[in-house]
């Protein structure tokens, strides 16, 4: 139950460096989804109970529409890592983020040597960039390690905080179905929905905010699939020129759901949805419902690409035809096909 005793130490370090500090920066990760945003805004709640002032800036991307409703989002400061003053923050608290290109993709990220950085990330393949890092990928959502970290800092669980830290868990975990859920993530979430009054709202109100536009491209992306490797392997493909034809920005469309929703057909184990999102880029969202024998992250690790074992992303400077054939070739020789 709870936390580890290595994390129950990494914690006790990270709140002392925490009672230091003066002024705490939180961002959101580029594309960011509710774990990055949940993480941001409970942990704000969670700074302000010691009396510290955090400010969560959006990051790279635009902060999307669907995620307003979370408690502290009207809080969030319209910029990105390069367009803060550093000298203004003591402590920048980094989540949900593996490596230093998901602080900002814009440029390139230094930190002033007065800045003191601290990541707190479930990502496996988290590179352990920043000053000091506690990372635990046993953890199916960043908001449950938070969850496990509050606790242990003596933070007084609000509606804001739960709800945060539950819509997180949720679309993390694929609403409590993918690797790394366990009896643990229930206790958590039981004991967040007390504090919840209304959670059917807090998710339908995210869920239900789909447009005409994404719908069109999950019909594009789900009549273009092709099956690789005697059927293990469905990749979606989705070109620029369509997203062009459809009034579709790049930045907005959601591979993660199609590649999931691929995933629901019995027999293909590894789920690919990719989108050429400027002229010969390629994005890829892989899902991989047999993670143990396809962990799609050593895949997309070895393309220089990052992720989790059954949900990883990739981006290729290559045309698609041979983007996909890297992928396929890759795929074959890493699990023996
Ligand atoms: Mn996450």
């Amino acid at each position: 139950m709870g936390a580890s005793k290595e994390i129950k130490e990494k914690a006790a370090i990270i709140l002392a460096e925490i009672k230091k500090a003066k002024s705490i920066l939180l961002h959101c990760h580029p594309s960011p989804d509710p774990d990055s945003v949940g993480s941001a805004l409970a942990m704000k709640f969670a700074l302000e109970q010691f009396g510290k002032e955090a400010t969560v800036i959006k990051g790279d991307s635009d902060f999307p529409d669907e995620f307003r409703h979370f408690p502290g989002a009207n809080g969030i400061v319209e910029k990105n890592f390069l367009e803060i003053d550093q000298s203004q923050f003591d402590l920048f608290i980094i989540l949900d983020s593996a490596r230093i290109e998901m602080v900002s993709r814009r440029g390139e990220v230094r930190f002033s040597p007065s800045l003191k950085t601290i990541a707190i990330d479930h990502h496996q393949s988290n590179s352990g960039f920043a000053g000091t890092n506690l990372v635990a990928p046993s953890y199916p959502a960043n908001c449950q390690l938070l969850y496990d970290i509050f606790k242990e800092w003596g933070i007084k669980m609000t509606p804001e905080i739960a709800a945060d830290l539950f819509i997180g868990m949720y679309t993390d975990t694929g609403a409590f179905k993918y690797g790394g859920v366990d009896h643990r993530t229930y206790e958590a979430v039981s004991e967040l929905s007390k504090h919840i009054a209304d959670i059917p709202s807090l998710i339908l109100k995210m869920e239900n905010s789909n447009k005409p536009e994404f719908i069109a491209f999950e019909g594009k992306a789900l009549s273009s699939i092709e099956t690789f490797l005697g059927g293990v392997m469905a990749i979606s493909f989705v070109p620029l020129a369509f997203l062009k034809e459809s009034g579709i920005e790049p930045a907005q469309v959601r591979t993660s759901e199609v590649s999931s929703f691929m995933l629901t057909v019995k027999d293909w184990k590894i789920a690919v949805s990719a989108v050429e999102i400027e002229p010969d880029i390629i994005k890829f969202s892989f899902r991989s419902k047999d993670a143990d024998r396809f962990d799609v992250s050593k895949l997309t690790g070895q393309l220089g690409g990052g992720g989790h074992k059954a949900a990883a992303g990739l981006i290729l400077k290559k045309p698609w035809p041979e983007a996909r054939d890297l992928v396929v070739s890759t795929a074959k020789s890493l699990y023996n096909l």
